[in-house]
């Protein structure tokens, strides 16, 4: 492991709870001299002389004035979140006294820690591994059941020790190839190729089925963009009304009254939705916002991951709805079709109106088939339940090394079934390797690590 990151030495400070008033702060330290520290400000008790897990209650004093009533918890490394020592000084939540507490330490002779400082240590310390780390940050951001859940499986290591146990197989096969080219006279094979190809096609699966998951584990993290297109008039602000339950947007029979996109954010059974009200569209519009705003709909369109096409069922015949949906698949986008203002209509007779496509029904003005439709856009979504017992990637890049990943593993199989020299093979396995590798943190450099600890909040 690259133990090179500059300030690896240094004992570090930061406040570990939101700033702002609360009834209690927490304050950490961690580092070699996180606890002789701790000590000068604390004349009650000798803390160096104390055993590891456990608490202390005193006052802390600078060398001029009492800062503060506090409580203290030592952690004695490796047994603690960083694997280092770590004091957490529980003290009272104001503002005032948590800074003066950081300053009383940094003038000890802590540093203010840097973004993720905490969990990195605990990365380089081994204590986790760097999807377990990335899973920390993943689950202080967490605010939905589905992402919390997601984050806590991999913090337990769920995603990695799926990897782990493979990539131990792939070295003893990488091992017994090199060991082959050391007798390469003689023309002998370690390795069992056989077995070999097994665990070829057994990562090749698992890859595959991690890949899959990704993009319901990107539905998990960052919800499901969902934009309501249609002409004007149709009915979407109704109808981001209706999904919100509240009066967010503004509803009027002059058609062109959005002119603007509105954001809303609705949770159906745990999963996020952003729901983007668009103005509605119409191709001859000799007002300049409204063509503006007709053309941030195409482009709210174009990036959704779902489009709520919305009609008014009693001015849209089939064939105009065809050539809705001709246009859609053109743009090549998923949509859902919403017939809107079925109310007072008899409901077979306008199902037959449309006969041969698939379409919500619905009356936003009355709430009516909104129930339905959340269930639509959930299914759709998701296909299929979330269980969070599965492993599911989250992370663009663990992606981006599985998808390296998978390529490789297609190169080695490919090399197996045409026989090529040890040698050869043993370059596109020691690539598998790296990649794996990449994913858990065996393999990094700082640039990397930086990035991925800098997007934590200070104090984690
Ligand atoms: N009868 C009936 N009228 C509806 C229904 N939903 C919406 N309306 C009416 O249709 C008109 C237009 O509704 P809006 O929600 O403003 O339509 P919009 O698609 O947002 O229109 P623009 O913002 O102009 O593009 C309003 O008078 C609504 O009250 C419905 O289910 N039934
Ligand atoms: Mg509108």
């Amino acid at each position: 492991m690259n133990h090179s990151l500059a300030g690896w030495d240094d004992t570090i400070v930061a406040l570990a709870t939101a700033p702002g008033i609360a009834a209690i702060a927490v304050i950490r330290l961690s580092g070699n001299n996180a606890i002789a520290i701790a000590n000068e400000l604390f004349p009650s008790k000798n803390l160096v002389q104390q055993a590891s897990h456990t608490l202390h209650v005193g006052l802390l004093k600078s060398s001029t004035e009492v800062l503060d009533e506090v409580v203290i918890s030592l952690y004695k490394g490796p047994r603690s979140y960083t694997g280092e020592d770590v004091v957490e000084v529980s003290c009272h939540g104001s503002p005032f006294i948590q800074e003066k507490i950081i300053q009383a330490f940094i003038a000890q002779g802590a540093r203010l820690a840097k973004p993720g400082e905490f969990t990195l240590r605990a990365f380089l310390n081994g204590k986790m591994d760097l999807t377990q780390a990335e899973a920390v940050a993943d689950l202080i951001a967490s605010n939905t059941e589905a992402s919390r859940k997601t984050a806590l499986q991999n913090i337990r290591g769920g995603f990695s020790n799926e990897l782990k146990e493979l990539r131990e197989q792939l070295i003893q096969f990488s091992a017994l190839i090199e060991l082959e080219l050391d007798f390469s006279q003689e023309d002998v094979e370690f390795a069992d190729r056989t077995r070999l190809k097994e665990l070829i096609t057994v990562l090749q699966n698992v890859i595959y089925r991690l890949l899959q998951s990704f993009r319901l584990g990107n539905v998990i993290k960052n919800g499901v963009q969902v934009a309501i297109i249609g002409k004007p008039n149709a009915g979407k602000s109704t109808l981001l009304n209706a999904l919100l339950n509240e009066n967010r947007a503004i509803v009027s029979d002059i058609a062109g009254t959005t002119r603007d996109t509105i954001e809303e954010v609705l949770n159906i059974n745990g999963v996020l939705f952003r729901l983007i009200d668009t103005a509605g569209i119409r191709q001859h519009t000799t007002d300049v916002i409204e063509s503006i705003g007709v053309a941030r709909s195409m482009e709210k369109m174009h990036a959704a991951d779902v489009v709520l096409y919305l009609f008014d069922v009693n001015d849209t015949t089939n064939e105009q709805l065809t050539d809705t949906i001709n246009e859609l698949d053109a743009a090549g986008v998923q949509y859902i079709l919403v017939g809107n203002k079925t109310d007072g209509l008899n409901a077979s007779t306008v199902q037959q109106q449309y006969a041969g496509n698939e379409i919500v029904f619905i009356a936003a003005r009355n709430n009516t088939g909104i129930d339905a439709l959340k269930t639509t856009l959930l299914q759709r979504s998701l296909s299929g339940d979330i269980n969070t017992e599965d492993t599911i990637v989250t992370n663009a890049r663990h992606v981006a090394a599985l998808q390296q990943l998978q390529t490789t593993l297609a190169d080695v199989a490919e090399g197996m079934q045409h026989n090529i020299p040890g040698d050869l093979l043993a370059i596109d396995i020691r690539r598998c390797l790296h990649y794996l590798g990449e994913i858990t943190g065996e393999i990094t450099n700082e640039d990397q690590l930086d990035y991925i600890f800098s997007k934590f909040c200070i104090g984690k």
